[in-house]
């Protein structure tokens, strides 16, 4: 089958293969024909060493839908047949996250379990997969916790990006900040995943949502989806200005994955407010907040991992929201490309250029 595969960590483009086989799955696998998969900005931070993996080569890929193919012995949930969404970060279940703490987004029982094995061979070399799913592939063999069964009437395009960023945007603002209706939201970075989040600040009734790129282009692209406002780096303290009487913002998103735009966030709120970062940097990078102002200010700094989502509940609750119109996900899609053309996306991608991008497979 074909897969884009990454041969190692800091080249530019992925190498696309039409020999590459599937691992015979294991009792409780699901294999799923992914038939849509986004292109989000953490595939490339695979691709430049900012979200470290287990094994290269790898197939890249984690935002996918299909359909499932095969199932093992043990697998209930799901049969050949159903249409899933692939889960990046699956809860198993059963742990203290999954239960006791109720943040089943958090449990890694099975992630890293997943992520050491090597689902993909390609003639005698065996690949790893990225987060264990690896979506740039016809063809995945996944837990079944990793997939979440969804109507067959629904668009396996629009599935794919429920299957992250969509639900890491949507998921942070609800989940995560748990925006407030009538407040003020600001959003860095209208990517994908600070699209999803303006689009579930507008759902939960934020009165102001003030969307900040450093692209021209992406601040129309922002209004589009709901931002009340939107401007450049350079004018944001003049935005900032008009919020709680020049106190800032009550919420502040961070969808770029940079430390210089996470201080930016937490400056940009109020005292009080919640800075939610969503983007993921590197790990040896360091933001850095003087030891006065963290009490002075009392500030809530947040990460957001996958959304806080518990997927089984969120990955339907987001759908709903786009069927009742109040979430517009089909025209997140700014392009489709099929699997040859990935290197392309990958470009447009870097460049700051599209909101999300389908490869159709
Ligand atoms: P994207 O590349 O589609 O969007 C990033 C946007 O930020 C683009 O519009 C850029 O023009 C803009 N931008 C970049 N640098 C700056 C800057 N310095 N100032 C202003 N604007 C800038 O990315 P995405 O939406 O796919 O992903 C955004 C981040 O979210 C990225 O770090 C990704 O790894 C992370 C992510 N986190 C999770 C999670 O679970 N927390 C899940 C998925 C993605
Ligand atoms: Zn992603």
């Amino acid at each position: 089958m074909r897969a884009a595969v990454l041969r190692q960590v800091g080249d530019a483009a992925l190498e696309v293969r039409d020999d590459v086989d599937l691992i015979e799955p294991g009792s409780g696998d699901v294999v799923v024909d992914i038939t849509h998969t986004g292109i989000c900005h953490s595939d490339l931070s695979v691709m430049n060493g900012t979200i470290p993996q287990q094994h290269t080569p790898l197939v890249l890929g984690h935002e996918g839908a299909g359909v499932v193919a095969e199932t093992g012995d043990d697998v209930t949930s799901v049969s050949a047949g159903d249409h899933v969404i692939v889960v990046w970060s699956p809860p198993c279940g059963g742990c203290v996250y999954c239960l006791a703490h109720k943040r089943p987004n958090l449990c890694a029982a099975l992630q890293f379990g997943v992520m050491l094995r090597r689902q993909f061979r390609c003639g005698e070399q065996e690949l790893g997969s990225m987060c264990g799913v690896g979506t740039f592939a016809e063809r995945t063999v996944v837990p079944e916790q990793a997939v979440v069964k969804i109507d067959e009437s629904i668009r396996l395009d629009v599935a794919a990006l429920v299957g992250c960023g969509v639900m890491t945007g949507v998921g942070a603002a609800l989940n995560t900040a748990k925006v407030a209706p009538g407040s003020s939201v600001v959003v860095f970075g209208a990517g994908g995943v600070g699209v999803s989040a303006m689009q579930g600040a507008r759902v939960a009734g934020a009165a102001a949502i003030v969307a900040v790129d450093r692209n021209p282009a992406k601040l129309a692209v922002a209004r589009s989806f709901g931002a009340t406002d939107a401007v450049l780096p350079e004018d944001l303290d003049a935005a900032k200005a008009e919020m709680n009487g020049g106190e800032g913002f009550d919420y502040a998103f961070e969808c770029i994955g940079s430390p210089a735009t996470m201080r930016a966030a937490y400056d940009a709120v109020r005292r009080g407010g919640t800075c939610c970062v969503v983007g993921v940097g590197r790990i040896e990078e360091q933001v850095s907040f003087s030891a006065f102002e963290i009490f002075f200010n009392e500030k809530n700094l947040v990460g957001s991992y996958y959304g806080g989502a518990d997927v089984r509940v969120d990955f339907h609750r987001v759908l709903r929201l786009a069927e009742s119109g109040q979430l517009d996900l089909a025209g997140m899609i700014d392009r489709r490309l099929p699997l040859e053309d990935i290197n392309e996306g990958i470009e447009a991608l870097q460049a700051g250029e599209v909101v999300r991008q389908i490869v159709e497979l």
